[in-house]
């Protein structure tokens, strides 16, 4: 069957999956945003739903140390006997793990895991728990360990041992993205080499014992590094998953690049199906493509629009490190910002923010909003957000004593427009295609007036870290005692959608 990729559109880089009967439950990495660690729910591996998020308690980790493509690194998530775990690296803090019966909501508190590297993942085997990271041995190579753990305590219950330098035996660089599998006579040890670039790929070895020797695949899994022209950029980082089918697949992240080779919106999750040969995975022609043939039991179906719900706080709202929940008072009908004095261009900021993934090159995001502040430099209104360095805010703001509608940005060469507005609610359009964001407002429900055009943000901001791009509504202020920003309904729509 037929099916579009990527499966996860927008921001959702470093794809991990499991299994549980017919239910698959997939984690990608969060960074700098809360809550951390999104948790999606499939039956039929195409069509995604977000169910919660790993992290939701903002005292669980140090959020607030969380600059601009730091936090929240690559997550796995596996389950064994009723219990769900999912271990990650948290920048600053180290690798942990936590544990939930219901991977939709109540996850344990983090357990540290006194291991160095990136990329954890964990093995659950023959009554044994195995952890590996890209963690270094005493000869300083890059190499992936392993070690013995409860993953329950975090507990090392053996010495880490390295177990495998990668499939180019002179350096490889970026080794990481490490996961071990049990599967028929083989331990199975993938990983990513060449770092999250256009040199990106997947690697494998493979052994009789889980300690090794691991010997390394004579082919790459998949890589799109010697490939133009497929649409797909930087495939690599990924984690496989046996069907009920018996068939096996691979999520991985990759971009869809633009003309510069990068994309605006960031890493993104791909499917691919996977065959065996000689008792070694091999995906088709090995490099990641957006339309696929997969042994598939659903069709996918078109993605819908978002409609915020004002009467509680939807798990896909992304915020920025440790939000100020003071600031923001959901109402039913609509929600009350509390413009904050910290701005979005605050590198270590919990400025008043509240986001979505721009999950296609072409979307609309729309929102009505009311404010009219009352002190110079305050502003209210939709951000198309990378991180503190760049950005666009499409907002109702106050200057010279006057209220204005403007565009602004942050980071790059740009003039901000600002033309002065009336009182009262306006609606905000932003209206994004692969080449440009469109600005458009309406007041007292008269037609959009289409005012002005900017560029993606894209190679200088996007590209440059390890997020992408985010569209929602924010509210900052010049002056404490400032007056709430009334929001009174915000959606976001895929404007084409190809399947
Ligand atoms: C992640 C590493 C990577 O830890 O990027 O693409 C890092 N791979 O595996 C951050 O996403």
């Amino acid at each position: 069957m037929r099916y579009e990729n990527p499966i996860l559109r927008g921001f959702n880089p470093d794809p991990s999956i499991c299994r549980v009967g017919n239910d698959y439950y997939l984690v990608t990495s969060s960074f700098e945003y809360f809550p951390g660690i999104p948790v999606y729910h499939s039956t039929d591996l195409v069509n995604w739903r977000q169910i919660g998020n790993c992290i939701d308690r903002d005292d669980q980790l140090p959020y607030e140390t969380a600059a601009a493509g730091q936090g929240m690194w690559a997550p796995t998530i596996r389950y064994h006997d009723g219990v769900f775990f999912v271990t990650a690296t948290f920048q600053g803090f180290g690798n942990f793990i936590i544990h939930s019966a219901n991977p939709a909501t109540g996850w344990s508190d983090p357990v540290k895991v006194d291991m160095s590297g990136i990329d954890p993942s964990l093995l659950f085997d023959a009554g044994k728990v195995y952890y590996c990271t890209n963690q270094r041995g005493e000869d300083d190579l890059e190499a992936i360990s392993l070690t013995e753990i409860d993953p329950f305590t975090g507990a090392l219950l053996s010495p880490a041992r390295v177990i495998w330098h990668g499939m180019s035996d002179d350096r490889p660089q970026y080794l990481e993205a490490p996961h071990v599998y049990h599967i028929g006579e083989w331990y199975y040890l993938l990983a990513a080499e060449g770092g999250t670039g256009f040199n990106h790929m997947i690697t494998a070895a493979r052994s009789r014992s889980v300690w090794g020797p691991y010997v390394s695949c004579d082919h790459l899994i998949l890589t799109n590094r010697y490939t133009e022209n497929t649409g797909v950029a930087g495939s690599g980082h990924g984690d496989l998953v046996e069907d009920q089918n018996g068939n096996w697949w691979i999520v991985h992240l990759a971009t869809r690049p633009d003309e510069a080779w990068y994309s605006h919106l960031g890493r993104e999750t791909f499917l691919l199906p996977v065959a065996w040969e000689n008792e070694w995975p091999v995906i088709g022609d090995g490099v990641s493509h957006l339309v696929c043939e997969g042994p598939l039991w659903a069709q996918q179906k078109p993605m819908d629009s978002w409609q915020a719900d004002f009467s509680f706080r939807q798990p896909q709202w992304l915020f920025l490190r440790k939000p100020r929940w003071e600031n923001y008072d959901f109402q039913g009908d609509k929600l009350l910002l509390t413009p904050s004095q910290d701005h979005l261009s605050d590198p270590l900021g919990r400025p008043t923010f509240l986001a979505l993934r721009q999950m296609d090159m072409d979307c609309t995001a729309e929102a009505e909003i009311d404010f009219d502040p009352i002190y110079d430099g305050s502003e209210a209104g939709l951000t198309i957000f990378v991180a503190d360095y760049g950005y666009y805010t499409f907002c109702k703001r106050r200057e010279n004593g006057k209220n204005w509608l403007s565009v602004q940005r942050q980071g790059g060469t740009f003039h901000p427009i600002s033309i002065p507005t009336e009182d009262g609610s306006v609606c905000l359009k932003i209206t994004a295609s692969k080449k440009e964001y469109l600005f458009s407002f309406a007041f007292n429900k008269e037609p959009f007036h289409t005012w002005t055009i900017v560029l993606p943000l894209t190679k200088d901001d996007a590209g440059k870290g390890f997020t992408g791009t985010l569209i929602g509504l924010y509210a900052q202020c010049g002056h404490s005692n400032e007056k709430k920003a009334r929001i009174l309904s915000y959606r976001q729509k895929l404007a084409s959608i190809s399947r």
